[in-house]
């Protein structure tokens, strides 16, 4: 039994280690020195290359180095029968709730108009424009466990919340809505969208000029979920008209974004660097043994994706 880490963008030997202090016994390989591929049960994967995880005969489970596993779909040759698992932890749902919250009371309190005014040395009406949080209506695309976590500290803090996903939810504290039929219903009343949704065929493309049609005039929008729910050439048009006031993007169609992209330096955009949650190896190898142990014993995995769902 060998675990085979293919995580060239993902720092492998961070991974490779933490696993090794936690048991020195563990056969450990590094992408692409696999040596023979029938040993290696486990792999540990971000983004692998296509192809790659098709060449291991034995392989039994592919764990996601992140919470989405939308990397692991896109190769046409992924294995159907491998189980996939991917990350649940408190460190990324805190690293998410954090940027929705600092990004959503940026919105709030109107800071992108008053850094122009800063810029423009004047303070015009809208330094004055405030509303209370309770009248303030943020919306969720996705109500799972980085949807569900944002979605309770915003409601903490008095913010108006609902939420969609697609199975129906019933959360204290917040709207629920589900299924195509209550996606208008949640749009109408999102001042401040955000996108925590998993990236499948459902999903791809949903942050587009129709869905910002059905938004009120004005509204915000955070994209921390992934680059392929945008279409990025909608943005822009719906910024300038006055649809969308201000977007904050983490992730992109491209990563990193590539320098003469024009989101760069459009002054209705902030984006940063697909750093909304950054996953830790510390606290996710000790999930990653304990399900590779509940595997030879024959138990249930725990945080198993349903490979038909895609997410
Ligand atoms: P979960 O699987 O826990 O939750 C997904 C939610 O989306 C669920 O509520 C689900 O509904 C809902 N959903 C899925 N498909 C649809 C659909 N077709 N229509 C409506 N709702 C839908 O995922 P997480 O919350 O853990 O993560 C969400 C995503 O966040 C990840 O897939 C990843 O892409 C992104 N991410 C980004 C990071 C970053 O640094 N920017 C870091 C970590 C994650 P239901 O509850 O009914 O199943
Ligand atoms: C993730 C990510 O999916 O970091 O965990 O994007």
């Amino acid at each position: 039994m060998a675990i085979l880490i293919i995580a060239s963008h993902d720092r492998p030997d961070w991974w490779a280690r933490e696993l090794q202090q936690r048991d020195p016994d563990l056969d450990v390989r590094i992408w692409p020195d696999v040596g023979d591929p029938a040993d290696i049960t486990y792999a540990l994967a971000w983004k692998p290359a296509p192809g790659a995880l098709a060449s291991l005969s034995n392989l039994a489970i592919v764990f996601s180095l992140g919470a989405g596993v939308d990397h692991l779909f896109e190769d046409p040759d992924f294995p159907a029968h491998v189980a996939v698992v991917r990350v649940v932890d408190p460190y990324l749902t805190a690293g998410i709730r954090e940027y929705v919250l600092l990004h959503t009371l940026r919105y709030h309190r109107n800071q992108p108009a008053l850094d122009q005014q800063q810029r423009d040395h004047v303070w015009d009406d809208r330094a004055r424009e405030l509303r209370q949080a309770d009248e303030q209506g943020v919306g969720i695309l996705g109500l799972g466990e980085l949807g569900q976590a944002s979605a309770n500290a915003l409601s903490n803090l008095k913010f108006d919340v609902a939420g969609w996903s697609r199975s129906p939810k019933d959360l204290p504290g917040i709207t629920c809505f589900d299924g195509r039929g209550g996606l208008d219903a949640l749009l109408g009343r999102s001042r401040i969208l955000i996108c925590l949704l998993p990236l499948t065929p459902e999903t791809e493309g949903i942050l587009g000029a129709e869905l910002f049609s059905r938004l009120p005039m004005g509204a915000y929008l955070i994209n921390a979920a992934r680059g392929g729910h945008m279409i990025e050439a909608d943005l822009i048009p719906a910024l300038e008209d006055g649809r969308l006031a201000h977007a904050t993007l983490d992730v992109f169609r491209e990563e990193p974004l590539p320098g003469d992209h024009p989101f760069w330096d459009h002054p209705q955009i902030t984006v940063t660097p697909h750093n909304a949650a950054i996953t830790d190896p510390r606290s996710v190898v000790i999930q990653i043994l304990d399900d590779i142990g509940r595997h030879q014993r024959g138990d249930a995995l725990s945080n198993q994706v349903d490979t038909r769902l895609g997410y």
